[in-house]
């Protein structure tokens, strides 16, 4: 049964195709055109009521009836706990991963996205304000994720989750002007995870 993805090619939609490439799970992309407002559309805002992608629908759902998901550390939470895959089952194994996913998804993505959104204004008074204090702010979490690494291979010990949605934000990282060589431990995990060929698929698939 094929899962269907929506999405669009963002570091939030990269983060759902690499984990399902990587858990060899059947899936469709249904593209949602973020640009043209396809988010506010009844349709999808019956699945994603935050109006944002990624989400998804499974048709097996856990009592084999459908199920949608959204929020993709929600998305990455069903599919590892689905599948049985980059998850561990016990409860000291899986803190880690729980800390690196949230510290994704509170920190690592909402602040390299303001410098996104910063560096494409015009007026450049308001583009030093939020450039100076979010640059900032992301390069500290680099520097986080920095030492992490240089502690374990990968970010949560074994390759989990939490790698699939850091590498979605990481994969952005010359729009936020960070440039990894500052990083090398960083460096040296996201072209491990980059060689890896399901991370490639992942990234190549036409979310858009
Ligand atoms: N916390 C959400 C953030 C998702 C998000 O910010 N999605 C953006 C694209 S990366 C979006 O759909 N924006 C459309 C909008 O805000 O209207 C998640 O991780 O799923």
């Amino acid at each position: 049964m094929t899962i269907t993805l929506y999405a669009w090619a963002t570091p939030n939609g990269r983060k759902i195709s690499v984990a399902l490439e990587e858990m060899g799970l059947p899936y469709t992309v249904k593209p949602i055109n973020i640009g043209n407002n396809e988010q506010f559309q009844a349709e999808f805002l019956s699945i994603s009521p935050n109006n944002k992608i990624p989400a998804i629908v499974d048709p097996q759902g856990p009592d084999g009836q459908p199920i949608s998901v959204f929020e993709s550390g929600a998305i990455l939470l069903y599919l590892g706990e689905k599948t049985g895959k980059f998850l561990p089952k016990s409860l000291r194994d899986r803190v880690p991963v729980l800390e690196w996913l949230m510290w994704q998804m509170g920190g690592f993505g909402p602040m390299p996205g303001q410098v996104h959104h910063f560096a494409a204004l015009e007026s450049e008074s308001d583009r030093q304000y939020g450039l100076k204090r979010f640059s900032a702010e992301t390069r500290r979490l680099y520097g986080v994720l920095d030492e992490r690494l240089g502690k374990t291979e990968y970010v949560a010990g074994d390759l989990s989750i939490a790698d699939f949605a850091i590498l979605g934000w990481a994969w952005r990282h010359e729009r936020h002007k960070v440039d990894l060589a500052d990083y090398p431990n960083v460096q040296r995990w996201y072209q491990m995870m980059f060689a890896r060929p399901a991370v490639q698929r992942g990234f190549d698939v036409k979310l858009d």
